[in-house]
């Protein structure tokens, strides 16, 4: 029976000078470059699979990850989405520490919703989103990490997959809901990992990650798969003082990367994943609707969700 407890943080004995040194030594997530980074991304325009903006931007993703990692994979593939149509992906991977079999696996998606499906004006049924808060926030949040491993290393190994063709599921509106419809470049990668036989202790999830006053809560699949890495984060976030953000309350099941990454790769992942029960459809209020904007982005978020991430991997 499983039960987690392969959990190096639970041996009761003393920390070394050097763990010790590690804990007082977590880097200040800055928020405002982590803005900049998701600003540069919104600038593209919608980063729909398919068009030049998407093209763009994973030309700046690949760079910028280039930059602060040891090396980046760009896994390059065809899948077909829920109506036949072709997608020419990217799957963006950056790897620290390459040689270090102890990993961890930090993921967001970096596409954006091809139809605003949610929006409250049907005209706008198949205009494609910005995605400021659902595609770039995470990104955004991971790229700001990446910049800290580079400046400040740690022994860990880290991989940062930015996944393509999570959002291009079905129509709410025309299509009903198929199965596996969602997170394309995610099961393309937990099926045919950059390294054969790939795997990592735990793994994070981003999404959604900044809007204002947001909740992140014990979601379905991160407690059915990860619920010791759950514990641990949401512990680090309120001892942190971002209690306000991560609640400790049990939610529905949201299909999204982490769902393959757990199913096919056998690494329990967590998603954190703004969730709100006041909307009909339980996410942020401008979720899939054109108004999902860098304007509706706080900063503040950014950093209660950066500053928890670091923790969590700086300590570990
Ligand atoms: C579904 O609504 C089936 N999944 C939500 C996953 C998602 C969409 N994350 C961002 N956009
Ligand atoms: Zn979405």
């Amino acid at each position: 029976m499983s039960c987690g407890s392969n959990d190096k943080e639970s041996v009761n004995s003393a920390p070394s000078a050097k763990e010790k040194s590690e804990r007082i030594s977590v880097p200040d997530f800055n928020s405002d470059s982590a803005f900049y980074y998701l600003k540069r991304q919104v600038e593209f325009g919608p980063r729909v699979p398919n068009t030049d903006a998407h093209k763009k931007c994973a030309d700046f993703l690949i760079q910028t990850l280039g930059d602060f990692a040891d090396t980046v994979y760009v896994q390059e593939t065809t899948v077909t989405a829920f109506d036949g149509t072709k997608l020419d992906i990217q799957n963006i991977i950056g790897v620290f520490n390459p040689d270090n079999r102890s990993r961890i696996l930090l993921s967001a998606h970096w596409d954006t919703r091809p139809f605003a499906d949610e929006d409250p004006d049907p005209e706008n049924f198949y205009t494609p989103i910005d995605g400021a808060n659902d595609g770039g926030s995470g990104v955004a949040v991971l790229l700001e990490i990446a910049r800290h491993l580079s400046k400040k290393p740690i022994e860990t190994g880290i991989d940062i997959i930015f996944f393509d063709a999570e959002d291009y599921g079905a129509h709410s509106k025309y299509d009903g809901q198929a199965e596996d419809t969602w997170a394309l470049g995610s099961q393309y990668w937990a099926q045919n990992p950059h390294t054969p036989g790939y795997y990592a202790r735990y793994g994070i999830l981003l999404d959604m990650v900044g809007a204002e006053n947001a909740t992140f809560k014990h979601e379905g699949y991160s407690m059915y798969y990860a619920p010791n890495i759950v514990r641990r984060v949401w512990q680090k976030a309120q001892r942190a003082g971002y209690g306000n953000y991560f609640v400790n309350r049990q939610t529905g099941y949201i299909m999204d990367d982490h769902y393959y990454i757990n199913k096919y790769r056998n690494i329990p992942t967590i998603n954190i994943i703004h969730q709100d029960d006041s909307t009909p459809h339980g996410f942020f209020e401008q979720w899939h609707t054109v108004d999902d904007t860098i304007e509706y982005i706080d900063k503040n978020t950014l950093k209660a969700v950066g500053q928890t991430v670091l923790k969590v991997i700086y300590k570990d």
